[in-house]
């Protein structure tokens, strides 16, 4: 029976703006997260107010350098001091992954030029990394842009961001070339389009709907050109984009809601993956977005055959979740989750939800997988998967069974979709250490390691490992063969 491959990549995942902290430490330069505000009165469900940053968030978070507690990413859980230890640990857990990101910010304070502290940072970690036998998976945006760079371009909605990122992914392939050997360029570009957020909406969220298609078309050039120049730069490397993959069912048979199940999936998921992996617009999409007034992408030439021959060599996939799609009038009144005459979401009843809301879906994953497999026949990555709870520590530990048992049915669904063809290469969990959530704060915890350290950012920093840790090192232990 076909079960994970030797030399499976069982790995954990973090994000730098999520985890390093070190904000303004060995020559760091602002990050568009260190200006995120800790926004616990916004609903949960609110993805774009959760994570909009204004120019009036800017301006407030630029006059209050000092303040730890409301913008709570410039803390992390300070991986940047502590990131021996934690190497240490996911050495001990027998992980033969680490998925992180390169932070633009460190690396290049202002966007363009370099920082030599910043390079040093990373060669450390590389350095531990790979005494440690752990293969680095590096993403190269993940939603840390450099503030400098929304101050003199306005951000994605220039096209002189692009040349930026190529400038910082040139000198990221220069450096680290040698010891990275598999490169994620942009985190999520799918979920960036649907929900904007981390510094795409300057001017608010409504700015940010009408120049959506800008952005993204942005996104997809810098993807491209950095594949290209991976490739030319690091023959030996392989590189590819990362997806937010939501699977999206009908409520019920009826015609209706399974085209509205159908109209969510493709302008949420399959629009932008055949942008980046096909090099190609849906035009019924970029037609339905010119009807509700927004702006089209500028394309100039080059652009589309720039898209269509870069080869990305595997595809990475983060997913949490599933929703469910209901057809509604035309006249219901406009709403998040929904496009009125075309699609709403709806609950599942045949699902539990996470304490977020979050559809806890163990089969979506498989279904993901055979999706993606059959239509782009390429190396799969699961670069993200795990689930969030209120957690405290009692008698020095964290019985966390809901995210084992939530962890093993995901991944007896990756082993069924390998058993049904599926190339899966890897898996990594996240997050391996308690972080910020995008938006709810300390308190959201994924990890598979405990930090003591609670919204405010106050709290010792002690790692203790929950049980889902040494459960997870068995099963690494025996390459998936418990489950
Ligand atoms: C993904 C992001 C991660 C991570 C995760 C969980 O979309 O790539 O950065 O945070 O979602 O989301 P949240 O933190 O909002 O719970």
């Amino acid at each position: 029976m076909r079960t994970f491959p030797e030399g499976f990549l069982w790995g954990g995942a973090t994000a730098a703006n999520q985890m390093e902290g070190g904000w303004n430490e060995g020559g760091k330069g602002w990050s568009v997260s260190d200006c995120a505000r800790a926004k616990f009165d916004v609903d949960v469900k609110n993805y774009e107010k959760q994570n909009e940053i204004t120019s009036k968030d800017i301006e407030e978070a630029l006059a209050h350098p000092e303040d730890m507690v409301n913008y709570p990413k410039r803390h992390g859980n300070d991986f940047y001091h502590h990131y021996k230890e934690d190497i240490q640990m996911l050495k001990e857990m027998g992980a033969k992954a680490f998925r992180f990101s390169l932070s633009w910010p460190r690396i290049l304070p202002d966007g363009e030029h370099v920082n030599p502290a910043g390079i040093q940072f990373y060669h450390k970690v590389l350095d531990e990394l790979e005494q440690s036998g752990i293969e680095p998976i590096a993403t190269l945006y993940h939603y840390d842009l450099p503030l400098a760079l929304h101050m003199r371009y306005g951000g994605w909605k220039s096209r002189k961001t692009i040349l930026a990122f190529q400038i910082f992914t040139k000198r990221c392939f220069q450096e680290f070339g040698t010891r990275i050997k598999k490169f994620l360029t942009i985190n999520e570009p799918d979920i960036l389009f649907m929900y904007g957020g981390h510094g795409l909406d300057l001017d608010g969220t409504e700015e940010f709907k009408r120049n959506k298609l800008i952005m993204n078309h942005h996104f997809a050039l810098a993807h491209a050109q950095a594949v290209q120049l991976c490739h030319e730069m690091i023959p030996n490397a392989m590189i590819g984009p990362v997806f937010g993959y939501v699977p999206v069912y009908p409520k019920t048979s009826n015609p209706r809601d399974v085209m509205a199940a159908k109209d969510l999936c493709d302008v949420q998921n399959t629009f932008i993956q055949e942008l980046f992996l096909n090099g190609r617009y849906m035009e019924r999409i970029v037609m339905q977005y010119e009807k509700d007034g927004i702006a089209l992408p500028d394309i100039r030439e080059g652009d589309m055959e720039l898209l269509k021959n870069s080869k990305r060599d595997f595809v990475a996939l983060n997913y949490y979740k599933s929703d469910t799609a209901a057809y509604c009038t035309p006249d219901t009144p406009p709403a998040d989750f929904c496009r009125p005459g075309y699609y709403q979401v709806c609950i599942n009843e045949s699902l539990q939800r996470t304490a977020w809301g979050w559809d806890i879906d163990p089969i979506g994953i498989r279904y993901m997988l055979r999706d993606v497999y059959d239509r782009y026949h390429l190396p799969l990555i699961i670069a993200e998967n795990g689930m969030a709870a209120y957690e405290e520590v009692k008698e020095n530990r964290i019985d966390d069974t809901y995210r084992i048992e939530y962890l093993s049915r995901h991944l007896i669904q990756c082993r069924q979709a390998i058993q049904e063809g599926v190339e899966l290469i890897g898996y990594c969990n996240w997050s391996f250490l308690d972080l910020l959530s995008t938006g709810h704060g300390f308190e959201k915890r994924y990890g598979l390691v405990y930090i003591d350290q609670n919204n405010e950012s106050s709290g010792s920093l002690k790692r203790i490992a929950k049980q889902s840790y040494y459960w997870y090192q068995n099963l690494i232990r025996c390459n998936g063969g418990n489950l």
